[in-house]
């Protein structure tokens, strides 16, 4: 036995940012090492992610996750102790195999995503260095990641008020990740003294953002502009726009509801509209602009905005390789959402990372929208070298962690505080 051997697994349950119960694990070593980590959860899920598994039944509206947890103790920890923490790969491997099924049906992918997470903490603190140092290795890390944070939450975070889900900014001419969080900072005060003013601002979204009242969708972006505006930032210049569509949301068959604006529309002319939003407004991302199975849809959109515009797969990809190099094959996408839960491991998680930069596409690693004290994807972030980070807003902790966490990284990384070079992003090709 050495002293990185696992000895011990536990699992409970804790509570996520909805008040939802999710599943945390906490993984020990021989040598007294300890890694915990704990399982975030989606609302706007794409169909072809690791299964969230929760009981059903009477209990928390059918959402407990004792099932998930009975597994990691009963059939997980079994046959992971006696293994080694620090061989990821072959844990990870394990609990597929145990699993039995192509998306975690059976174990769960919120029991697997905690399991794995946790055992990386725990190889990490063996070797008593922080996360973003044993995930980078041997070579420093190259930068901080470049926020992207959500000002407006709609779709399926705030109860469809508008259709469009996240609209959000990203500090594209900062210095660096202290001016990067300066500037959202302002902004997100400057879009709440907006809401304010005109009598809109009913409280916030499930991820920290202003809960809309618009009369439009585009009205939204027509505000968030004005609110990098009054913050005293030039629109496209220092802060840009972001948007997730997550149009599977408010797709049925090939046709797109958009109930704020009182319209159906077919793909083309959905897609005309999003073009025009493009054209209107100083937006660099695009986020699941089409329902996740539609790869002609978006290849036909990437192919007219993706040289200058981030065509980002959320749903569309769900952090798989398989689907990472199928969506660039059929020229859908230039860009993936990594969200590790939505494969369940942290190898799925590594090896979706590796296909995107094969095939040349960006990376932003995200947070979920039911969210908790977790701070494992800032420091993959920095780690792995990703050059975005998507953690819904500028308030509530369970986001604020995050934030606040690379600010901790960025004091004591080599990097410092710096950003990605912006010729690393498309839209510094515009
Ligand atoms: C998304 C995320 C975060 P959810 O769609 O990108 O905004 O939402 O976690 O509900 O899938
Ligand atoms: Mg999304």
């Amino acid at each position: 036995m050495s002293k990185t051997t696992i000895n011990s697994i536990r699992a409970r349950r804790v509570w996520d940012s909805r008040g939802h119960p999710t599943v945390e694990v906490e993984v020990s070593t021989a040598g007294g090492a300890t890694g915990r980590a704990i399982a975030p959860a989606g609302a706007s899920t794409g169909a072809g992610e690791a299964v969230d598994l929760r009981d059903g039944g009477a209990a928390f509206a059918g959402l407990d996750v004792q099932c998930a947890i009975s597994g990691v103790r009963e059939r997980i920890a079994p046959a992971l102790i006696g293994m080694d923490a620090e061989d990821q790969a072959a844990i990870d491997g394990r609990m597929i195999e145990i699993d039995g099924t192509p998306n975690m049906a059976s174990l769960g992918g919120n029991a697997s995503i905690a399991t794995s997470m946790a055992t990386l903490h725990c190889a990490a603190a063996a070797h008593d260095l922080p996360l973003w140092r044993y995930l980078a290795g041997d070579r420093d890390p190259p930068h901080l990641p470049l926020p992207e944070v959500q000002i407006f939450g709609g779709g399926a975070h705030a109860e469809r008020r508008v259709d469009i889900q996240d609209f959000m900014v990203v500090p594209v001419g900062a210095d660096d990740y202290h001016q990067a969080l300066e500037w959202v900072a302002d902004v997100y005060r400057a879009a709440g003294a907006l809401m304010s003013e005109s009598g809109r601002r009913v409280g916030v979204a499930d991820e920290g953002g202003f809960w809309p009242v618009f009369d439009t969708n585009e009205e939204a972006i027509e505000i968030l502009v004005r609110a990098i505006e009054q913050s005293g930032r030039k629109p496209g210049q220092e802060i840009a726009i972001s948007l997730d569509i997550a149009a599977s949301e408010f797709n049925e068959d090939g046709r797109y509801s958009l109930s704020c604006d009182g319209i159906k529309l077919g793909t083309d002319a959905f897609s005309e509209l999003i073009l025009k939003w493009l054209r209107l407004y100083p937006i660099v991302a695009v986020e699941d602009p089409l329902a996740e199975d539609d790869l002609v849809g978006l290849a036909a959109f990437t192919s007219r905005a993706g040289s200058t515009v981030q065509v980002v797969a959320d749903d569309a990809a769900v952090t798989s390789e398989t689907r990472i190099r199928a969506a660039a094959a059929a020229g859908a996408c230039n860009a993936f959402l990594m969200k590790p839960n939505q494969v369940g491991t942290v190898t799925g998680a590594r090896a979706a990372l590796e296909a995107a930069r094969e095939v040349g596409w960006g990376a932003i690693i995200s947070a979920r929208s039911g969210e908790t004290e977790d701070v494992t994807i800032v420091h993959m972030a920095v780690g792995w070298g990703i050059e975005q980070l998507k953690v819904g807003s500028f308030a509530r902790s369970e986001r604020m962690a995050k934030w606040n966490e690379g600010l901790r990284i960025a004091d004591v990384a080599p990097c410092g505080a710096a950003l990605p070079p912006a010729d690393r992003f498309l839209w510094s090709a515009a």
